[in-house]
């Protein structure tokens, strides 16, 4: 039997192909339609204290090569995100946004509390590179913030020392596209008990232009916005890999989740050829709904009987140099 299960740190997922946090994972029902499709757990939208709605619209669009997005971190706040897991039976991952680090701290103080009250929540992504703030940078791209956000975040998560329950804690970087960056990034993350990084969030401040009408597609920053799609996965897969030699070299736990351009089961297995762990689906999740779960997770398990695999570890981070 071919087996697709995996293990983010101590939780055990049945299938490795789960939901980006941005697409229809905002409101109580589209989590209750994730928890419904065959996702093996579920992440929330990156949420903020209180809730907000966003930039103004026109603030996604997609075509057959991709999307652009600046939707401007809309969701119903850290409240709303623990309530809805008493209506998920799956594993529930919340995505932390946050504007600034004392904000980050606050909503993780709400999480750990409600874990120690048994609430349903087994993972928390922080996300430190959402590119759709405006006036603001993404977060992880100066290394010096990055420690420093590290430094107070694990603060706080050993200042609520959850023993039974314990959630895993990683964090969502932004693509980074020269060499030097990912040892640098390592040399930092690899300071701090991280379960896992989320590699990529969206290429920040892309540009998609309507040719006929002579505008942008989204009004928000000039019409620029997160490219997602298949225009980034060339992107993406490069991330995961050099994180994941970085992070061997070091001999380091953390896991890498993929993300970026993922349509089908073949770019899932670049992903874990490339050193993935798990991989998340966002774009295509949003073109196709629910279903694009099951077809991609029947899709990679063609391959693996194809190619005579039975589980991830007969593949994952092997790929070879020509
Ligand atoms: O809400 C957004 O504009 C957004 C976020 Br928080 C993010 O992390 N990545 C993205 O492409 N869009």
């Amino acid at each position: 039997m071919t087996n697709i299960s995996t293990n983010i740190g101590n939780l055990k997922l049945n299938k490795c192909i789960y939901n980006a946090s941005g697409p229809l994972c905002t409101s109580l029902n589209e989590l209750i339609d994730l928890n419904n499709s065959s996702t093996p757990c579920i992440l929330t939208k990156s949420c903020t204290l209180e809730n907000r709605v966003g930039n103004p619209i026109p603030r996604y669009y997609d075509n057959h090569i991709g999307s652009i997005n600046s939707m401007g971190l809309p969701n119903q706040g850290i409240k709303y995100y623990i309530t809805c897991s008493k209506d998920i039976t799956k594993p529930y991952i919340i995505s932390v946004g946050g504007l600034n680090l004392n904000e980050i701290t606050t909503i993780l103080s709400n999480i750990l509390v409600a874990i120690k009250l048994d609430e349903n929540i087994n993972g928390i992504e922080i996300n430190l590179s959402c590119p759709n703030i405006i006036g603001k940078g993404q977060l992880a791209y100066d290394m010096k913030d990055l420690e420093y956000y590290l430094t107070t975040i694990f603060n706080i998560l050993n200042y609520h020392t959850v023993s039974k329950n314990k959630p895993i804690i990683g964090i969502k970087l932004p693509p980074y596209f020269d060499i030097h960056q990912f040892s640098n990034v390592c040399d930092i993350i690899c300071k701090f008990p991280l379960d896992f990084i989320t590699c990529i969030n969206s290429i920040g401040n892309g540009l998609i232009i309507d040719p006929i009408n002579e505008t942008t597609f989204i009004k928000p920053k000039n019409g620029m916005g997160g490219i997602g799609g298949r225009y980034i996965k060339p992107t993406g897969l490069s991330n995961v890999r050099n994180f994941y030699l970085e992070l061997k070299k070091r001999n380091s736990q953390i896991k890498i989740i993929g993300c970026g351009g993922i349509e089908n089961g073949i770019d899932a297995f670049e992903y874990i050829l490339c050193g993935a762990t798990a991989v998340q689906i966002g774009t295509t999740f949003h073109k196709e709904g629910v279903g694009c779960f099951e077809r991609i997770s029947n899709e990679l398990i063609v391959i693996m009987n194809d190619k005579k695999y039975t589980n991830l570890n007969d593949f994952r981070g092997n790929l070879q140099i020509i």
